[in-house]
Formats: structure tokens, C-alpha cells, sequence
């Protein structure tokens, strides 16, 4: 008998145990599309959609949008667009099939139905998670693009959600619109200014990339083979500014879960700063050390007690997000969640987009206010020690960054003129903006650090720093 595999004529033979779609998309076109689609989108908004279609608003299926690669997509296209998530916590395991996923398209290979869908009279919301190198001239003309023609076919504007983690993303994804259209394209963008919202907005759940280990555990909870399932933590929050096409989308998302708002600043800068800054702090040291997982990572006590300080004494005394305490002990917890098998090089990848939202801010507010950032120092000497692309055993790994052979080469001779390559590192601005890439007390710091790290190793380091009183 060949094997069963996930997909919409298969769904009423998926174990009991696994919750799965009531409804189905029958003859109701999808209301949102997203553009970028990762795993982070599958496990994490088209859940929150799957939960209105639920409850019988029919608006909210999604057109998914793979933004280069056609692999994943032909896989869930051959799965009607269903796959299973693995949601893990304290509280145990459960696994859901959402059913939102109703279409997919890939924008390199099919922009037209990327347009077409964008300009359907269906479509009410554009979401987008396309990381943070995707804010390009490339994503802004297929909006344009897109926005063009669904103008011209006389429908209604659009809210167009950035969901990516950059501070105040949607003013940035409406900042590249303008920066991208041309002059016969300022009657569009009065219309868009006019008529589509660009509320900002916070999203955070962890969501480690795919892996046969969950492909597997699938296997055995559905009865049926899904080459598209995914793990994540029960926790998950999304956050959004008040600032809809369709007034009425707050009330709905609130009654989800989602916390509408007109205060998205203090939860994004907490959670740039704290979450993902620690993330990107122990990526690096993981893969500098040979550990596989962030669960590896915060299960080291010196570790866990470097990023315990780093988000008290460095982050904390700069956010206006005042559960702070609170915010910090439960993401201790949620980076130990031993389901997760969270990759260390999943997030060093691209580190070079990803450390200017989530390290300098803090380091600029202790310098303003005469306090110390060692512990920030410390982390950016082992962002250096990285560009080595070698592990402390000897074992070499690939920098996955725009920037690879940029920071390869500033990195290469550390060993011999370590100074020179402190200051080379900390010379770029767009790592570390115009006013800390000319700081001489942070080139000091960094280069201290720098040199513990090159002689003593990067647990040493971590564990002489926290011996420290820099409070
Ligand atoms: C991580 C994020 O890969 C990374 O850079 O820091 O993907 C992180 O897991 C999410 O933002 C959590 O919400």
C-alpha cells in the first residue's frame, strides 16, 4: 500500500489527537497574502488566521508567497497547503494542522499571480516576513507593481503589515515604497498614502527551521507522512499598531490574541534587545564553541547568568517596556525549551542585518548615562572571533551573511594583528551606526575582550566576565 502523506483528501484519516481544519476553502477566495514563506509565518500568523477561519470568517486564507525559493513550495503545493506544527511548553505537546494556507506562489517564477493576487478584489492585507536584507528595491517594486494595478482596477486600499524584526518596520517598508517609485508613479503613491495603512508591528514565537527530526516525530503523531512540519513553544505574542484599512480588523485580531495598540515601540525595542540580542550574542558563542542548540547554550550556567546580565544591567535600564523582569525570566525559559533544537547558525545567519537593530541601541544608552557595556563588548569581540569561520576545535563552518567576504577578510588575520581588526570591525557603520563606529571607549572595551577571548577561549571568557561586578 503506498504511503499516506498529509493533504486535503487525507486530512479525515489524521490521528484524532492532532487538531485539524473543520472548514475548507471551497469557494472563498484568500483575504491576506503574505510575502516571505518561512517557517515563521506557517507556525506563527497563519495559526492566528486559522483561528478566525475557525470561527467562519471565510476573509482571512492566505496566499503565500515563497520570495526565491520553489523547493518548499512545490512541497506544500503537493500537500494543498496543509502541514503540521508541533507546539511544545511546559504544559506539554500537542500538534495542530492550520488550514489557512489556500494558495501559493513563488515571486521570482510567477510575479504576475504575485500581482494579480495583490490587485484580487478579495485581498484585504498584504503581511510580510521577508527578513532583514529582504527590504529591497526588488520588494518595493513588486508592491508598486501589485498596488498599480489594483488601483487601476478601481478596489479598495490595503493594510500592509511588515512583520519582520526591525524597529518601526512598517514606517520602513512605506519609507522604500517612496524611495522606489518613480515620478509617473505619484499618482499611486498619493492613492497608497491615501487609502493603505502600514501599521508596524511586533511578532515573536521561536521557530527553529525544519529538520528530519520533525519530519519524523510528524510521521508518528499524524499516521501519515508531511515533508512540511514544523516545531515551535506554545508562547506566542504578535503586536500591532491600531492603524487598519478596515477598523473593525482590531476587534477580531484582539479576540485572538493579538494586542492592538498604539504603543508597538516599547514592544518592539524589548524584544529586539533583550530576545533577539541575547539570540544573536549566543548563536555566536555556540557556534564558536561546538554547541549545537540555544538550548545548549542557556543550559550553561555561565551562559545563562552573561545573558541574565546583558539583558538586566545593559537593556533593561533603556526600555520603556516596564514587565521587563518578567519578559527576561521567561525568555530564560523559553530558550531552554528542549523541543526546540533551535540552530546556532540558523541565527549567526546573517548576523551583519540582524546586530545593528538588536546590540547598539543598548550600548548608546549606557554610554549616555556613564554605565557600563562590557557585556555588549564582549559579545561583539565574539562576533569577530566568528568571522574566523572555524569552531575553537578546529572545525570549519560557512558564514551565511550578504556580508560574508567583507567580514571574512577584516577577520582574517585577528590572530596576528588583533587590534587592527578590532578597529577595521568597529569601523563600520553599518553594523554599528555613525556614532558608536567612531566611540574610542568602545574600541577599547571590544578590543579587551577580544584579546580574553583569542587567548583564554570564549568559555573562559564568559565565565571570568560574570566573576565581574559591572553593575
Ligand atoms: C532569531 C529570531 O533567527 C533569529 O535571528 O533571533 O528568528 C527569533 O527566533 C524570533 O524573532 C523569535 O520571535
Amino acid at each position: 500500500m503506498p504511503e499516506l502523506k498529509l493533504a486535503r483528501a487525507t486530512l479525515p484519516l489524521v490521528s484524532k489527537s492532532v487538531h485539524t481544519p473543520a472548514y475548507s476553502p471551497t469557494s472563498a477566495q484568500p483575504g491576506v497574502v503574505h510575502l516571505g514563506l518561512g517557517a515563521f509565518h506557517r507556525a506563527h500568523q497563519a495559526m492566528v488566521f486559522d483561528q478566525l477561519l475557525r470561527e467562519g470568517d471565510m476573509r482571512w486564507g492566505i496566499h503565500g508567497v515563497g520570495m526565491t525559493q520553489p523547493g518548499l513550495v512545490n512541497k506544500l503545493r503537493a500537500q494543498d497547503g496543509l502541514y503540521a506544527v508541533r507546539v511544545a511548553g511546559a504544559n506539554g505537546i500537542e500538534w495542530h494542522v492550520p488550514g489557512a494556507l489556500w494558495q501559493t506562489s513563488v515571486a521570482t517564477t510567477e510575479r504576475q499571480n504575485v500581482l494579480n493576487v495583490i490587485a484580487a478584489p478579495s485581498t484585504r492585507w498584504i503581511t510580510l516576513t521577508v527578513t532583514e536584507k529582504g527590504y529591497t528595491p526588488a520588494l518595493a517594486q513588486l508592491l508598486i507593481d501589485g498596488l498599480r494595478l489594483r488601483h487601476a482596477a478601481g478596489q479598495a486600499g490595503l493594510t500592509i503589515a511588515s512583520c519582520d524584526n526591525l524597529q518601526g518596520n512598517g514606517h520602513k517598508l512605506k519609507a522604500i515604497l517612496h524611495a522606489t517609485a518613480s515620478s509617473q508613479d505619484a499618482e499611486l503613491m498619493t492613492w497608497i498614502d491615501a487609502r493603505c495603512a502600514f501599521p508596524c508591528s511586533m511578532v515573536d514565537r521561536i521557530v527553529p527551521a525544519a529538520t528530519d527530526e520533525v519530519a519524523a516525530a510528524a510521521k508518528e503523531a499524524l499516521g501519515m507522512q508531511d515533508e512540511c512540519a514544523l516545531s515551535t513553544e506554545t508562547f506566542w505574542e504578535w503586536v500591532i499598531e491600531d492603524n487598519f484599512v478596515d477598523p473593525s480588523d482590531a476587534a477580531l485580531l484582539s479576540r485572538c490574541g493579538v494586542r492592538v495598540t498604539s504603543q508597538v515601540h516599547s514592544y518592539e525595542e524589548a524584544k529586539l534587545r533583550m530576545l533577539n540580542g541575547s539570540h544573536s550574542a549566543m548563536a555566536l558563542m555556540g557556534a564558536i564553541t561546538g554547541r549545537a542548540h540555544i538550548a545548549d547554550c542557556i543550559g550553561s550556567d555561565h551562559i545563562q547568568e552573561f545573558v541574565h546580565r546583558l539583558m538586566t544591567q545593559e537593556v533593561a535600564p533603556h526600555l520603556s517596556r516596564s514587565d521587563w523582569a518578567d519578559y527576561r525570566d521567561a525568555l530564560i525559559q523559553r530558550f531552554g525549551n528542549p523541543y526546540l533544537k533551535h540552530s546556532v547558525h540558523q541565527i549567526a545567519t546573517d548576523s551583519s542585518q540582524k546586530i545593528p537593530q538588536r546590540w547598539p541601541p543598548s550600548v548608546l544608552g549606557q554610554m549616555a548615562k556613564g554605565q557600563s557595556f562590557e557585556h555588549h563588548a564582549l559579545a561583539a569581540a565574539i562576533f569577530l572571533r566568528y568571522t574566523l569561520a572555524k569552531d575553537e576545535q578546529g572545525k570549519a563552518y560557512a558564514l551565511n551573511d550578504p556580508q560574508a567576504e567583507s567580514l571574512m577578510a577584516i577577520g582574517a588575520n585577528q590572530a596576528t594583528e588583533p587590534h587592527a581588526c578590532v578597529r577595521a570591525l568597529l569601523a563600520r557603520e553599518d553594523l554599528w551606526g555613525k556614532e558608536l563606529a567612531a566611540s574610542e571607549a568602545w574600541l577599547d572595551r571590544v578590543s579587551y575582550w577580544h584579546d580574553q577571548v583569542l587567548h583564554q577561549g570564549v568559555d573562559a571568557t564568559v565565565k571570568y566576565i560574570i566573576q565581574q561586578d559591572f553593575s
